[in-house]
Formats: C-alpha cells, structure tokens, sequence
C-alpha cells in the first residue's frame, strides 16, 4: 500500500517550482512505497502563495511557517525561501518531528547549520539538503569512475562555477529574487550561492577539503535596497576565487563569479589522477568526459596513437539514474536532477540508510564556504575543520 508523504512548501520561487515538479512527478518514474501529496504551500504574501498553489496543485496555504510546521497534516517541510531563514524554520521542523528537506546553503554560517545538525539529529528525522547537480548521471558517473579507482592516485581539481546577471549597477539588492544580493538576506554571495554546489561535489568526489586560501571581490559597492529604497552598501561577495587542499594530497582550484559576460550558469569540474581523469561542464549535461591511462602491457604493441579523451553520452540504462527515463540516447533535464534528488531520499527513508547530503554533510561545505570568507577576509590560508 502506498505511503503518502504530505509536503508543506515553504516558499514560491524557482526553488519552489523545481522541488514541486520532482514531488509531482516521482511516482511516475520511480518505484517507490510513498507517495507524495501537496498539501500546503506556504508563504507571507498570500495573493502569491495562492497562484502558485493553485497553479502546482497544492491543496491549500498558510502564509504563517509556523503554523504549517505544526500542522498535523504534514509529514515533510521543505525549505526554499531566503537563506536567513532556513535556521529557524529547520529547527522548529524538526523539533515538530518533520522530516525536513532544506535549499542550499544549509544556512547563513556555521554556527546556524551546527544548529540546525543538532536538531534533526535530536529530533531523529530525516533530512537532506538540495545539492541537486549530484544527481546529474553524468556527474554520478564520474563519482562511479573515482569509486572503481580508475583515477588513481588524485593530484587536481578544478572548478567553476560562472554567472553574469549582475554587472549592472542598477540592479537592486533585497526583495524577491534578488535577495541573493542582500548580505542581511543571503549571509554571502557566489561562496554560498555557487561555490557551495562546487564544493559539496568536490568534496563528495574527492574527499574532504582541509584548508584554503581566498580572495574576493565585490564589484558594485552599492546598490539600491528594494525593501528600504536607500542605495544601500553591498556586503555580498560579487566573485571568488580560491585554493585548497584536500586530505588526499591533491590540490584544487576554485573560481565563481557573476561578472562573467556571457556566461549564464556556466558550472565545469575536472579531476586530474595518475591513471585518469574526468571532466564535466554543466553545458553538455549528458556527457561526462573521461581519459583513462592505459600502460603499456608487456609484449603487446602500444596503442599510444589511439588514446584520447572519451565523451561518454551517458544516456544508456547501465548510467546512473537513467533506467528510470526514456531509450538510450535520449537526454533528461535539470529539473530531473531534483527528481533524481527526491528518489534518493525517499529511498533513504525506506530502505533505512540515510541518503546523502544530509545535514551534517553539508554543515561540512558550510565549513569550507565559512573559512574560505574568513580565508578573504584576512588574507590568510585557514583550516576548515571538515569532518567526513
Ligand atoms: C543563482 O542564480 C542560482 O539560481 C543558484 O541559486 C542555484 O543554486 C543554481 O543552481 C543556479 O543559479
């Protein structure tokens, strides 16, 4: 018999919209007992929350989080507003013994994800955090890859992560879509933003990051507040660039921006180990790019004119996720990473075994993003603390 699994949304924008397709869509794709059930969607303006409701199918709203937590009708809480929010509302969730699913970054700093660890810990629920392009099966593939060691001995990585939507001076901070600019709202800019999509997969291919060194920059000081109408000082980070090393000896490179003309979401990685490497880049989701060093085998004739890079379509149904979609060489989309995502916790849930990132998991990017600020900031390498 199948299980439902009442949602309680909280919030309305793009990350509304794309978890709110994965819960609608999951049963279509995937075998699995629960079911989803949109049952409130939830958000302080209420003219809002009800055309998105209506629109996505949710059974009814509030425009009060706290009611919706306590509500006796809702199993699951899924956070997708403003990141100053997330602490607060994670932290009642759980101690209201929801299950809580939380947008990236897990908060606005490290004290406020220790927090928020804490109480889905205590409260023992399930939880996880939306680090979505995981579960794109090219990148899951170059996770299966580094798994089955055929990268050997890792010496690089490099990521990054590039936007450009907001060079323009006169695009405000604050407000709707564009509390991303607002410190007050955000807590930083691309570190938690883009970076932390970079590093929760850096760190989750390989390995845990030790200590970085960082420099950022914010190219337009002020900008006028939406919700004040003051030109108000930016404290966001507009770009960062820093280094790290990870506990593996290798050494990585990390570069975001949202000064990059021409450059939407613009999101590569590339991992250099002594028998191969792997290299993704956001803009041909569907494949993943792959080198393997083959040593020549005593009395064979060497093949060295034959080697190269492999840009593997991982569309075939041995590819991760894939069996679940269409016939081999037809592609999937963005939003199914969410989809991808939800499956995974709802099998975590099933089969007992916890699906990651969960919280504490991403307290651990949430340290990275953390010393990487503080690393600017002073102009000075800093540990991480990363515990993986
Ligand atoms: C920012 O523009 C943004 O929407 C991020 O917040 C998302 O996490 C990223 O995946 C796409 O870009």
């Amino acid at each position: 018999m199948a299980k439902q699994l009442r949602v309680g949304m909280i919030g309305y924008g793009f990350m509304g919209r794309a978890h709110s397709n994965a819960y609608k869509r999951l049963n279509d794709f995937f075998d699995v007992e629960h079911r989803p059930v949109l049952a409130a969607a939830c958000a302080r303006k209420r003219s809002k929350v009800e055309a998105f409701a209506a629109n996505w199918g949710y059974e009814r709203v509030e425009t009060d989080w706290r009611s919706l937590v306590e509500a006796d009708d809702i199993d699951l809480i899924d956070i997708c507003v403003p990141n100053r929010f997330h602490r607060d509302i994670a932290v009642a969730a759980a101690q209201a013994g929801k299950m809580v699913l939380c947008e990236k970054p897990l908060a606005m700093n490290v004290a406020e994800a220790e927090e928020m660890t804490e109480a889905v810990e205590k409260a023992n629920v399930p939880n996880m955090v939306w680090f979505n392009y995981r579960r794109v099966p090219s990148i899951a593939l170059a996770k299966q890859i580094v798994d089955e060691g055929r990268i050997g001995r890792p010496f690089h990585y490099r990521a990054t992560y590039l936007q450009d939507w907001t060079i323009a001076e006169d695009v405000p901070q604050g407000g709707a879509a564009l509390w991303r600019l607002d410190a007050k709202a955000a807590g930083s800019g691309v570190t938690g933003d883009l970076l932390a999509h970079s590093i929760d997969t850096a760190m989750w291919l390989n390995g845990a990051i030790t200590r970085v060194t960082a420099k950022t920059e914010t190219f337009v000081k002020e900008r006028m507040h939406t919700e004040s109408g003051q030109v108000e000082p930016v404290g966001i980070d507009d770009a960062c660039m820093f280094l790290t090393e990870f506990a593996n000896g290798s050494m990585g490179t990390f570069e975001s921006t949202r000064y990059a003309r021409g450059r939407k979401n613009f999101n590569t990685l590339e991992l250099n180990g002594a028998d191969g490497s792997v290299y993704f880049d956001l803009e041909e989701p569907e494949y993943l790019q792959f080198f393997e060093y083959t040593q020549q085998q005593s009395g064979k004739k060497t093949e060295d004119h034959l080697t190269g890079w492999r840009k593997i379509h991982t569309t075939n149904f041995e590819h991760p996720y894939m069996d679940k979609y269409w016939v081999p060489g037809t592609c999937i989309g963005y939003e199914h990473t969410f989809l991808n995502a939800l499956a995974d916790f709802v099998i975590g849930i099933e089969s007992g075994k916890p699906t990651q990132p969960d919280f504490r998991n991403a307290l651990q990017t949430q340290r990275v993003c953390d010393a990487v600020l503080d690393s600017a900031k002073a102009s000075q390498w800093r540990e991480t603390g990363v515990e993986l």
